[in-house]
């Protein structure tokens, strides 16, 4: 199942760096975006996350995140999130970036966890970008926000826009510092976190694909482990807990 390579690089690694994406969330419930079946299969993710369409659209967009959230909150995190968080205890130093907006990592005990894509549990005024708590999550509209009378909206990254300040930086400087990269569970489609990967494997880092199936990024990484997270990363600590020593 695991090569050699990356049993002995696990034994003796200082810095892991691991990049999630929606896949991990899968096994808890959580839809993906772009194998997502049920009520919003008709739209592709670039027609709702993206700010047009929330100026456009604001109730169904709002509407969106209102059926997500309601999703994540009713989910528990799987063995694949604890999993990760048990490897913060068995390495040196590992980052967890995540492309999740769902906040499973910090409910399974991953902490300092690098959020490219924002939390969609925050919610900010679209205007003046005001972080607000809202009274009601269930409420299609939420009323205006009362500095600036601006839509409130998610606080979290749409196609078009900068992620947050410092947090792709704080994953470059990961990616160019770690031996190994795991990336799993993304199509590893969408910039600048897809680029993370080949960051850490021209600075020597080995990289490590786990997913379902193939992607885009299957023919440039060192070794592509194909599976659900929540089984193949328990897996993976357990051998870990097995072999190091310090
Ligand atoms: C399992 C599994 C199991 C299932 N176990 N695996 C360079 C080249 C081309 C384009 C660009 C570029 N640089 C920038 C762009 C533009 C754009 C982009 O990338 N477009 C591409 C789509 C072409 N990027 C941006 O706009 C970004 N901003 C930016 O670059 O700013 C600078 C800038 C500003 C202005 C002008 C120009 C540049 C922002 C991107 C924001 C993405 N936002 C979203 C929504 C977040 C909020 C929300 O959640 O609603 O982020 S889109 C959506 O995609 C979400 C995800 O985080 C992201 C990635 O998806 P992910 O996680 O990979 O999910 P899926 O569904 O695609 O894949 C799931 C995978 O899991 C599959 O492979 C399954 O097989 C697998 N799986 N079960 C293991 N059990
Ligand atoms: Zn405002």
């Amino acid at each position: 199942m695991f090569s050699t390579h990356l049993l002995n690089a696990l034994q003796t690694a200082r810095h892991i760096a691991v990049l999630t994406g929606a896949g991990v969330s899968a096994e808890s419930g959580v839809p993906t975006f772009r194998t997502a079946d049920g009520l919003w299969k008709r739209f592709k993710p670039e027609e709702l996350a993206n700010f047009d369409a929330f100026m456009a659209d604001p109730e169904l967009v709002t509407a969106w995140y209102n059926e997500r959230r309601r999703i994540i909150n009713s989910v528990e995190p799987n063995p694949g999130h604890r999993a990760l968080a048990d490897i913060a205890h068995l390495v040196p130093a590992v980052t967890l970036i995540t492309q999740n907006v769902d906040g499973l990592h910090q409910r399974a005990g991953s902490r300092d966890i690098i959020e490219l894509h924002g939390n969609i549990h925050r919610n900010i005024c679209s205007r003046c970008r005001i972080e607000v708590q809202l009274e009601m999550e269930s409420e299609v509209l939420q009323p205006p926000c009362t500095s600036c009378g601006g839509l409130i909206r998610p606080d979290v990254v749409w196609f078009g826009e900068f992620l947050p300040e410092g947090a792709m930086a704080a994953a470059e400087k990961a990616a160019l510092d770690c031996d190994i990269f795991f990336s799993i569970g993304t199509s590893a489609l969408v910039y600048p976190a897809a680029a993370l990967p080949a960051t850490a494997r021209q600075h020597g880092a080995y990289v490590v694909e786990i997913n379902t199936e193939r992607t885009a990024l299957s023919d440039h990484v060192d070794e592509c482990l194909i599976g659900p997270a929540g089984q193949l990363l328990p897996m993976l600590t357990d051998r870990l807990k097995e072999n190091r020593t310090d």
